[in-house]
C-alpha cells in the first residue's frame, strides 16, 4: 500500500520511495524470487557509474548524494560515494552499495533516478557557469518542471554554480534568499511600463535589487531609457527578455542597449538577459551583458546516463559482460588525473605526473547509519566552483581515467 494522505497529485510521498514502492516491477519480482530460492544471504557490491556522457561532455558533476543518503538511511547496506560536487568521468564508480543484494536491491530504481536526475542538472548548470565566467547566472527554471520536485531542481542547478534561484521553497530549504525581477504580467497588469516599475519601487523592500523587465511594448533600448529615467540610481538593471519573434540578434540589442545608457549617462545599468538562453547563447552573450536568466535549458539538461551494476558477490568479483568487475577505488591528482584501481590497492602518487593523490570514493553510510557530514548547499557550489576554476586553467584535460 503507497503512503495515504496526499492531494491528488501523481507523486511519490517521501515514505513510498524510502519503503522501495518508486521502483520497477522487475526489482519487486526478483525480490520474491530471490526470497523464495532461500537466497537472502547472498551478498553483493554494486557501482554506480557512467560508461558514456553526454555528446559534447568530458566530465559531469555528482548531484543526489544527500537524497540518497536518507532514503537508504535505515537499512543494512553499507554505503561509499564520492562528495556531492565532484566532477567525475566515464567509467568510474561514484557510489557503491554493499550488503544484502535482498535487503535493498528494490531501491534501485529510486537510487538511480536521483544521481541521475540531480547530477544531469548540476552537470548541465556547471557547464553553464563556465561559459558565464563571473557573470551572473540566475536559474528561472521550476516552471520547466513539476513542482513536487522543484526543490530539488532548483538546488541542482544552485550547486551546480548558479548563483541564485527564483523558487522560493528551493531557495528556503538551502537557506538561500531567492531571487527575481518581475513579470510581464505585472507590468501588462499596469498597462503602462513606468507605473509598473515605479510601483515596485515605491512597494518592495529596499534588499529587493531592482530589476526592471524592458522588453514588454517598446524598443528595449527605449524601455531601457525610460526605466533607468524613472527609478534613477536605485535601478539595479534592466531584464531583456525579448520574444524570440522579435530578436533577431539578441547580441545587438544588448549592445545598442548598453551604448545607449552609457550615453545618456547610466552606465551603472546592468543588462540581464533571459528566455530559451543555453550553453552557446551564453558564450556569444557575454562579454555585453552582465547576466542571465536561465530556465529550460538547465532545467531540461541531456541526461547523464548513470547505471548501477553488480560487481562482487559474496566476496568474489562477478559482473556482466560491458562492466568490470571487482570493488574499485578513484584517485585522483590536482592535475585532474584520475587513477582506477582495485579497492584493496591503496595509491600515494599519481602514476602520470606523480602529484599527491586523494581517494575519492569515502564512507557515506555504515550499516544504515549516515557517517558522513552532509554539506550545505553552498558548501557544495563552492567546491563545484573551485573544481571548474581547476579544470579551466588546465592546458590539457585527460577525459578518460587510468585503470590500473
Ligand atoms: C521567463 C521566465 C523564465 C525565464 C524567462 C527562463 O521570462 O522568467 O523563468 O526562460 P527559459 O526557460 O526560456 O530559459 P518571461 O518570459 O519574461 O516570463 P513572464 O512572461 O512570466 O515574465
Amino acid at each position: 500500500m503507497r503512503a495515504m494522505g496526499l492531494l491528488k497529485l501523481y507523486v511519490a510521498h517521501e515514505s513510498d520511495i524510502k519503503e522501495g514502492r518508486v521502483t520497477d516491477v522487475y526489482f519487486q519480482r526478483a525480490a520474491e524470487v530471490i526470497r523464495k530460492s532461500k537466497l537472502d544471504d547472498v551478498s553483493v557490491a554494486m557501482e554506480a557509474h557512467s560508461y558514456s556522457l553526454p555528446a559534447g561532455y568530458e566530465w559531469a558533476v555528482l548531484g543526489g548524494i544527500e537524497e540518497v543518503a536518507y532514503i537508504l538511511e535505515g537499512k543494512p547496506v553499507d554505503v561509499y560515494a564520492m562528495e556531492e560536487g565532484t566532477v567525475f568521468k566515464v567509467m568510474e564508480p561514484v557510489m557503491r552499495l554493499e550488503g544484502k543484494y535482498a535487503s535493498f536491491g528494490q531501491m534501485e530504481s529510486a537510487v538511480l533516478g536521483i544521481l541521475r536526475h540531480s547530477t544531469s542538472i548540476v552537470t548541465k548548470a556547471a557547464r553553464c557557469r563556465l561559459a558565464a565566467g563571473d557573470r551572473m547566472l540566475l536559474f528561472f527554471g521550476i516552471r520547466c518542471v513539476h513542482p513536487a520536485i522543484a526543490p530539488m531542481v532548483d538546488r541542482s542547478a544552485f550547486i551546480g554554480g548558479c548563483d541564485a534561484v527564483s523558487g522560493i521553497l528551493g531557495a528556503e530549504m538551502m537557506n538561500e534568499k531567492p531571487v527575481g525581477t518581475m513579470p510581464h504580467a505585472m507590468v501588462i497588469a499596469f498597462g503602462d511600463q513606468v507605473r509598473a516599475w515605479k510601483a515596485f519601487d515605491e512597494l518592495m523592500p529596499p534588499d529587493v535589487p531592482r530589476i526592471a523587465l524592458c522588453d514588454t511594448w517598446f524598443d528595449e533600448r527605449i524601455e531601457a531609457t525610460l526605466a533607468a529615467e524613472s527609478l534613477g540610481d536605485r535601478l539595479l538593471g534592466v531584464r531583456l527578455d525579448t520574444p524570440s519573434s522579435r530578436r533577431g540578434n539578441m547580441r545587438k540589442i544588448a549592445m545598442e542597449t548598453r551604448w545607449t545608457l552609457k550615453l545618456l549617462g547610466h552606465e551603472k545599468v546592468k543588462i540581464f538577459v533571459s528566455g530559451g538562453i543555453d550553453e552557446s547563447d551564453i558564450k556569444g552573450l557575454s562579454d555585453v551583458v552582465d547576466g542571465f536568466g536561465i530556465g529550460t535549458s538547465i532545467a531540461f539538461p541531456p541526461s547523464v546516463d548513470i547505471a548501477l551494476d553488480v560487481v562482487e558477490v559474496n566476496g568474489q568479483p562477478r559482473s556482466k559482460k560491458g562492466k568490470l568487475p571487482g570493488r574499485k577505488q578513484v584517485y585522483r591528482c590536482d592535475a585532474f588525473h584520475d587513477t582506477v584501481v582495485p579497492w584493496t590497492k591503496e595509491l600515494k602518487a599519481c602514476p602520470k605526473c606523480n602529484r599527491p593523490v586523494e581517494p575519492l570514493l569515502k564512507p557515506l553510510i555504515k550499516q544504515g547509519r549516515i557517517v558522513a557530514s552532509l554539506p550545505t548547499a553552498r558548501e557544495i557550489r563552492d567546491k563545484v566552483l573551485l573544481q571548474l576554476k581547476r579544470i579551466a586553467s588546465l592546458q590539457t584535460f585527460e577525459t578518460e581515467p587510468t585503470f590500473y
